[in-house]
């Protein structure tokens, strides 16, 4: 007698920011792990073209806005058997936050209350699982090191002030309606899918161009800041990892090293084989190419933000220990990646100089 195999239903997700870094590697984590995956997609006149077509094959992108309830409610009523919702939309760039507070809070915070609103509303409480991307921006200046989940949050931007509302919402949709809601703190986490607006692609784009040819040098703000990079497909992996757990819970996901933004400097810069030296202090600081003497880096008070912590370092050991998750990459690899990325990126032209980068 044949034995029937009965194909299993694929599970069902719909993540927010879909089109983001996190969003298109956790998108690729889920479809190689059979999910039917959907997204939201803000409409805008540049993401027409993608609205009309899916990214790729099991992924069904659907026009909407975190800061409209209807549409959400829309969306995932249109969507069958949805059993995890990982919401990671957002304005997500700290300095601008302090340009655009309000709408930073309408975005983020509200929108998060938004998403949650419309699970309740369909009553997905029971079915569904949300995932919420929270940040090391948490934390406050000055906080003991490594930060943990029970560090006490002081946060210090209108985005992570944002960010705070979306945790606590989190967590009392957990604890008021019983939801399977769950918080990620992540540290930052970078690739070569990183926008160049952020300090770490800043850096590889603008190496790639020196290294071709193309620039001379460029400028950054705060050199001393430190922060715990990691590489965003291995964080991805982690926030795969927190929905699948039978209780809900908040977990740090961070490499446990830190480096500071100086010091990405030279690293970039020793994947093309250039060596830097500091000179001068302050808004005074060069780096210099220890063979050509070339200026490569300059400092701009433009590029200071208005108030930061200066150092951020994690312990994941919570998700270590529960999740049994690890990143894969070095600090060392994610610069490698990111920087022969750029490279091939400006020789193709996807990348070109004089781009303007007041907004970084
Ligand atoms: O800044 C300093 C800057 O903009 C990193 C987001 O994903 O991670 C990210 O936020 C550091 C800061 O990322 C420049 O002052 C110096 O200390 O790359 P960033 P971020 O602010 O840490 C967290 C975890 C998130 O949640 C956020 O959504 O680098 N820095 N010079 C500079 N930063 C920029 N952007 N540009 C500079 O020229």
């Amino acid at each position: 007698m044949a034995i029937v195999k009965l194909k299993s239903k694929p599970k069902v997700a719909f993540i927010t920011g879909i089109t983001g870094q996190d969003g298109s590697y956790l998108c690729e984590i889920l479809l190689e792990n059979g999910y039917e995956v959907h997204g939201l997609v803000r409409p805008s006149a540049q993401r027409q073209q993608s609205l009309s077509r899916p990214l790729r094959d099991g992924v069904t992108l659907h026009a909407g806005d975190m800061c409209d309830l209807g549409s959400l409610i829309q969306i995932l009523s249109s969507i069958q058997d949805i059993g995890e919702i990982y919401h990671l939309a957002g304005q997500s760039h700290v300095g601008l936050s302090f340009q655009m507070p309000l709408s930073t809070s309408d975005t983020n915070a509200l929108g998060t209350l938004r998403v949650l609103e419309a699970m309740r509303i369909l009553n997905l409480d029971k079915t569904t699982r949300f995932y919420n991307a929270g940040t090391s921006e948490l934390y406050g200046c000055d906080m003991p090191a490594p930060q943990t989940e029970e560090t006490p949050f002081y946060p210090v931007s209108p985005y992570a002030t944002a960010k705070q509302f979306q945790y606590w919402t989190t967590v009392n949709f957990r604890d008021a309606y019983g939801f399977h809601a769950s918080n990620g703190i992540l540290f930052n986490h970078e690739s070569p899918r990183r926008g160049t607006t952020f300090v770490t692609r800043k850096i590889t784009s603008q190496v790639a161009l020196i290294a071709c040819g193309l620039s001379e040098s460029f400028e950054l703000g705060n050199l001393n800041a430190v922060r715990d990079w990691g590489h965003a497909k291995d964080y991805m992996r982690g926030v795969h990892l927190i929905l699948q757990q039978p209780e809900p819970g908040d977990y740090i996901l961070a490499s446990g090293t830190a480096y500071s933004v100086r010091q990405f400097v030279e690293a970039a810069f020793q994947i093309i084989g250039v060596n830097i030296e500091w000179s001068g202090t302050g808004l005074d600081e060069v780096g210099i190419d220890s063979v050509t003497s070339k200026v490569r880096v300059r400092v701009n008070r433009k590029y200071y933000r208005t108030l930061e912590n200066e150092t951020l370092l994690g312990s994941a050991a919570k998700a270590k220990r529960v999740l049994g998750w690890q990143p894969k990459y070095t600090f060392r690899a994610l610069v490698e990646e990111m920087v022969l990325s750029d490279i091939r990126a400006v020789r193709s032209g996807r990348i070109f100089a004089h781009t303007p980068l007041d907004l970084d």
